[in-house]
């Protein structure tokens, strides 16, 4: 890790994604590891809030063994969802501003209060006030949508955009409820919210633990997306995608042709 240039990399993904354009793998060439990875990951936000853009919550990546097995990488990890990336619900997205946008399912979670670090997190429910279907819309900024474990951590996850539906009162069970990810009104992808972690609160304490190891804590208003529960789906212009999870409801978004 000794000579890793944390700013120059973080300039190098940053400039990928403002200008959609795909760059080669970095952490081998460069030493990269985790913990470097997410101080990239830092710099690389901080590009966006230094430019007006606000954080608004943390999402996870890799929860679903779907997820792992599409993408080669066998570990949870979490990046930062800031509110320029968020599009309303039935909104539209320009597929022109992505590299290679792919449409995920996803379950969100709005936050309450969190206790203090070091002390237990308590009830679900204390934690979470509401859940909500949401689609998140992942574009890496790798070329071929291929990276290692640092590399798409320092990309922040490949976060692009997410869309979160109407808001529920926490529901009895979280933890087998059926998702379906539509694209023109088709199936694309069928799975439960088993397939996160095994139940998705446990999605939010792998976050609280993991991004609490790098000095974040999540706060009271923050959203938070547990990882999709299906693989992803490539979104091409003129599509009209759906998530839907049982009990939860629709989140929807187009992809302006
Ligand atoms: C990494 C992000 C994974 C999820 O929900 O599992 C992710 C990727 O697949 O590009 O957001
Ligand atoms: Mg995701």
């Amino acid at each position: 890790m000794i000579g890793v240039d944390t700013a120059k990399i973080a300039e190098q993904l940053g400039t990928a994604a403002d200008t959609a354009t795909a760059i080669p793998q970095l952490a081998a060439e460069t030493g990269l590891d985790v913990d470097g990875a997410y101080a990239v990951q830092t710099a690389l936000v901080q590009r966006r809030l230094d430019r007006g853009e606000r954080l608004v919550g943390l999402k996870m990546g890799l929860t679903s063994r779907a997820k792992m097995a599409q993408m080669g990488v066998d570990e949870v990890i979490w990046g930062r969802l800031t509110d320029v990336m968020r599009v309303p619900d039935g909104g539209a997205v320009d597929v022109g501003e992505f590299i290679h946008p792919r449409v995920e399912p996803e379950v969100a979670f709005l936050l309450d209060r969190l206790p203090e670090p070091g002390e237990p997190l308590g009830s679900f429910t204390d934690a979470v006030r509401a859940v909500a279907p949401a689609i998140e819309l992942i574009d890496s900024r790798y070329a071929n949508f291929t990276f290692s474990l640092p590399d798409v951590i320092a990309d922040n996850t490949s976060a692009a955009a997410f869309v979160v539906g109407p808001w529920s009162p926490v529901p009895d069970g979280l933890d087998n409820l059926g998702v379906l990810l539509e694209i023109d009104g088709r199936v694309a992808q069928v799975g439960s919210t088993a397939a996160i972690l095994g139940d998705p609160r446990r999605a939010l304490d792998e976050g609280i633990r993991l991004a609490g190891r790098h000095g974040v804590r999540l706060r009271e208003g923050w959203l938070f997306l547990a990882g999709a529960a299906t693989a992803a789906v490539p979104l091409r212009a003129g599509a009209h995608v759906r998530a839907v999870v049982e009990k939860l409801g629709t989140a929807s978004l187009r992809a302006a042709s």
